[in-house]
């Protein structure tokens, strides 16, 4: 009979995690797990633009509200989702990421999800494994963990683009995104999974209401929106004013290729 030291020096880390998860299930009410992580990718606050590289970090962090409890991670599988016509994957960084035994997509022939049909996916999926040093779970209390930083290349125009994290996904064989608690038996504590909007500067910005044409529609924009801040505060001074309704009358008639 197997021991669990066995199994330890037998069994790939990658697959412990697994087995881990898999045992779980049938005790997931014993466990002592009160909190969830939640994963989430951030991207640049600003906007981007054709050509550019950017980074999109993966942060971790504990549900709790208190900064002296919380929840660790062992592992995480996360499955990436974004629109290849938008944006290319052009590898990750560990750089200013949480010290990490692993972190990688697994290559196509070890994925046996099917998922990444190439060593940096381009398909618009990818599956992204982060194991901890053994022994050795990663904090997400207080300001969270950042795992690792994803490089995407903007490959063309677009108002939004979004990049996600997507729960499930089945190719050749179910894949789940997941986070593996330190405990054994592991637990999948995975919360909520938050996506990274990507926003490109309009061609018009006057053209507040999409219609190809600075007009009536886009006056109308910007007196609703008098005093208050958003996408009618043309000159960013943080209200919608008289500099703005300015800007506006300048353009008044401009046309972009919305048309
Ligand atoms: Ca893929
Ligand atoms: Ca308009
Ligand atoms: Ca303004």
């Amino acid at each position: 009979m197997y021991t669990t030291q066995h199994l330890l020096c037998t069994i790939p880390l990658r697959a412990i995690a697994i087995l881990s998860a898999m045992l779980a299930g049938g005790v997931a009410s014993l466990s002592s797990a009160q909190y969830e992580i939640d994963l989430s990718l951030v991207g640049p606050t600003g906007y981007v633009s054709v050509g550019q590289t950017v980074d999109v970090r993966l942060r971790a962090k504990s549900d709790a509200t208190e900064s002296f409890v919380g929840q660790n991670f062992f592992a995480i599988d996360c499955i990436l989702d974004w629109n290849p016509k938008d944006v290319e994957l052009m590898g990750l960084t560990t750089t200013g990421s949480v010290p990490l035994m692993s972190s990688y997509f697994p290559s196509p022939t070890a994925d046996y999800t099917g998922i990444n049909e190439l060593a940096v996916p381009k398909d618009g999926d990818a599956l992204y494994y982060a194991i901890a040093n053994f022994g050795n779970p990663v904090s997400t209390t207080g300001a969270g963990a950042q795992v690792v930083t994803f490089r995407f290349k903007i490959k063309r125009a677009f108002a939004t683009t979004q990049i996600s994290i997507a729960p499930t996904l089945t190719i050749d064989q179910l894949a789940e995104t997941a986070v593996y608690d330190g405990t054994v038996p592991g637990l999948d504590v995975v919360g909520d999974l938050v996506p990274a909007i990507l926003v490109q500067e309009p061609e018009l910005p006057e053209d507040l209401d999409g219609d190809g044409i600075v007009g009536a529609g886009d006056l109308a924009v910007v007196l609703s929106a008098w005093g208050q801040p958003g996408p009618s505060d043309l000159d960013g001074n943080g209200i919608t004013d008289s500099k703005d309704l300015a800007r506006l009358l300048s353009n008044w008639g401009a046309t972009s290729g919305a048309q």
